[in-house]
C-alpha cells in the first residue's frame, strides 16, 4: 500500500506541466523542405498567423514520425512536397502506424497530399500519407482550381476567427475515396473532384482526433495560393481541434506482455465526462493519450483502469490545451475486475490455473503477470496486493 501513495504524489507533481496552449509538429527542413510548418519560408505568414491567434502555441519539427516525438504534440502537420518538383521520402511502415495511433488517441492531423505527377515520388508519398487513413488519392487537375464550398456556412469556412470567402489550388489532386466515417468539405466545381476532406472526432475509432485532408500541397508552396483566405481557415482549423491528455501507464508487477492489455481512460471534472477512450497497451510501460476538446480548463480527474489491474484517479489541471502525465503506476491483481484484490481472484488464478497464453481458454486476467501461464507467481501476487482496491 505504502507505494501507492508515493505514486500519487508522483502523479500530483506531474500534473502541473500544463501545456497552455496548441503544441504542432511538423516535418523537419531535412525531410520536409517546403512543407516544415516551422522552418519554411513558405510558411511564414502561416506562423505569422498562428503567433497571432494562438499565443501560447509551440511549432516544432520531427524528421521521423516516431511515438516518442508524437508524445507532447497536439496537432500533427504533414505535406508531401519539399519543392515544386520533388517529394518527401514517403512513410515508413512504422511511421504509418505511429501516425495512426496519434490520431486514434485523440491527435489532429492536417495532412497535405498533391497531384500524382508533381514528382516521380508523387504517388508513392502521396499514399503512404493518405491510405493509412483509408483515403484514395490520385490524378493532376491542370492550372488554378477554385474550392466549392460543400457547406458554405460551416466550420472551418466559418469560425471565430473569420468567414474564408474563397480558396484556390494549383494543380491539386483529387480524392478518389473519403471512408463512410469522413466528409468532403470542398470541391473542384459542383460535383467535382474532391479538394479538403475531414473525419471528424471518434472517426478512426472511439476517441481519435480530427483529421483535415487536403489534395494539394500548394499552401506550403509557391503556387501563389497562399493569403488570408488560407491562414483564416488554418485558423478555424486550429480552433476546432482536440488536446491531448498523454502520459505513459506502468502495468504493475508485469514480468512479460504476452498478451495485450486493454486500458480504459475517462476525464472527469466533477460528475462531467470531458472524454473517454480505450487504448491498447502492447508493453509494460507504454504511451497513452486521449483527446480532448481544446479551451477546457480547470481541475479535473484522470481515470485509468485495467484488468486485473486497478483503477486509478490522477489529479490533472487543464490549461486550455493538452498536458503530459509522465508515468502513472496502475496496481495489479484484481483479477476478477471486482474492484477490489481480495480472495475472489486468487479463487479465479486457481480455476484458470495452469492455462498456457496466448492460447489460454479462461480469463487471461488470471496470468496476473503477463507471463504466459497461469502460475504460482499470480498467487504470490495477488496476496502482495490483498486489500487494495480501486480508486
Ligand atoms: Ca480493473
Ligand atoms: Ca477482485
Ligand atoms: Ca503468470
Amino acid at each position: 500500500m505504502r507505494y501507492r501513495w508515493l505514486f500519487a504524489l508522483v502523479a500530483a507533481g506531474l500534473a502541473s506541466q500544463a501545456f497552455p496552449n496548441k503544441r504542432i509538429m511538423g516535418w523537419g527542413s531535412t525531410r520536409g523542405g517546403e512543407s516544415s510548418l516551422q522552418f519554411s519560408a513558405n510558411y511564414s505568414a502561416t506562423r505569422t498567423m498562428i503567433s497571432l491567434n494562438f499565443p501560447g502555441a509551440t511549432i516544432s519539427s520531427t524528421d521521423t514520425i516516431a511515438p516518442t516525438a508524437l508524445q507532447n504534440v497536439d496537432i500533427i502537420w504533414l505535406g508531401v512536397t519539399t519543392s515544386f518538383n520533388s517529394a518527401i521520402t514517403p512513410l515508413s511502415a512504422s511511421e504509418k502506424t505511429a501516425l495512426l495511433r496519434f490520431i486514434q488517441e485523440g491527435g489532429t492531423a492536417v495532412l497535405f497530399a498533391d497531384n500524382s505527377t508533381f514528382s516521380a515520388g508523387a504517388v508513392a508519398a502521396n499514399n503512404s500519407l493518405m491510405n493509412p487513413l483509408g483515403l484514395v488519392i490520385t490524378g493532376t487537375l491542370n492550372g488554378t482550381v477554385a474550392h466549392t464550398f460543400v457547406s458554405p456556412g460551416t466550420s472551418p469556412f466559418t469560425g471565430p476567427f473569420g468567414g474564408v470567402v474563397s480558396l484556390n489550388s494549383g494543380f491539386p489532386g483529387w480524392f478518389a475515396f473519403v471512408p463512410p466515417t469522413g466528409e468532403v468539405l470542398s470541391t473542384a466545381g459542383p460535383g467535382g473532384n474532391a479538394l479538403f476532406a475531414t473525419i471528424p472526432p471518434d472517426g478512426l475509432g472511439e476517441g481519435s482526433g480530427r483529421c483535415w485532408l487536403f489534395a494539394d500541397s500548394g499552401q506550403a508552396g509557391t503556387g501563389g495560393v497562399q493569403g488570408a483566405n488560407w491562414n483564416t481557415l488554418f485558423a478555424n482549423m486550429i480552433e476546432a481541434s482536440t488536446a491531448r491528455v498523454a502520459g505513459q501507464v506502468t502495468l504493475a508487477d508485469c514480468v512479460a506482455m504476452t498478451m495485450p492489455r486493454s486500458l480504459s481512460l475517462k476525464v472527469m471534472q466533477g460528475s462531467t465526462t470531458v472524454a473517454t477512450s480505450t487504448v491498447i497497451s502492447t508493453a509494460v510501460t507504454d504511451y497513452f493519450s486521449i483527446g480532448i476538446p481544446m479551451g477546457v480548463t480547470g481541475a479535473a480527474e484522470l481515470i485509468i483502469d485495467a484488468s486485473p489491474h486497478l483503477r486509478r484517479r490522477v489529479p490533472i489541471t487543464l490549461a486550455g490545451g493538452g498536458l503530459n502525465t509522465g508515468v502513472i503506476v496502475i496496481e495489479n491483481g484484481d483479477v476478477d475486475d471486482s474492484g477490489e484484490v481480495d480472495a475472489a481472484d486468487i479463487d479465479a488464478v486457481i480455476a484458470d490455473f495452469g492455462d498456457i497464453w496466448p492460447n489460454g481458454d479462461g480469463n487471461s486476467s488470471a496470468d496476473a503477470d503477463n507471463s504466459g501461464e497461469v502460475d504460482a507467481a499470480d498467487i504470490d501476487l495477488v496476496i502482495s496486493a490483498f486489500g487494495s482496491v480501486d480508486e
